[in-house]
């Protein structure tokens, strides 16, 4: 089942500045095994154009701002990432695109398991005809 919704993280603030800390199962509901970051990333650039099949991730924006469109059997919402203090959890069936990515932009991300190009969904068509298929199954 596709899902996805806001994270707010935990701030631990001080006179020498700011912290987060992300444990798993307590922050998170799934054990990281791997963590990427996206930067550098030209402003008329869009990423992602992609689901999985089994995967939980958190996304964060620890710096800068962008976009992240999601669209699961539900239908789509529009995510702006621009605090270091909110995240997004999506797990699973999760189309998703990210835009607008400003100059600054490190996208942090803390994924429930391994690279492995067998999980992505990269076709659309194909992404809906398993949302068609996860509401068939769960009604
Ligand atoms: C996702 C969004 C938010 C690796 O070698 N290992 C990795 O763990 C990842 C994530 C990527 N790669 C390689 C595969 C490609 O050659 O890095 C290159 C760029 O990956 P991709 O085009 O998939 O990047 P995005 O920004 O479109 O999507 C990524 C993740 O792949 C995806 O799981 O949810 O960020």
């Amino acid at each position: 089942m596709g899902y996805h919704r806001k994270v707010n993280l935990q701030q631990h603030g001080d006179n020498r500045g700011s912290l987060v800390a992300i444990e798993t199962l307590k922050d998170i509901p799934f054990q990281v095994n791997r963590v990427y970051y996206l930067f550098n990333t030209l402003i008329d650039e869009s990423r992602g154009f992609h689901a999985h099949k089994n995967l939980e991730q958190l996304l964060v924006c620890v710096s800068g701002t962008c976009d992240l469109k999601v669209e699961n059997n539900e239908g789509e919402t529009l995510y702006k990432l621009n605090s270091p203090i909110e995240g997004v959890y999506i797990k699973d069936l999760v189309w998703r695109e990210m835009h607008n990515f400003s100059k600054d932009c490190v996208l942090l991300v803390l994924a429930s398991n391994s690279y492995s190009e067998e999980d992505y969904i990269r076709d659309y068509d194909e992404f809906k005809r398993r949302c068609l298929n996860e509401k068939h199954t769960s009604s």
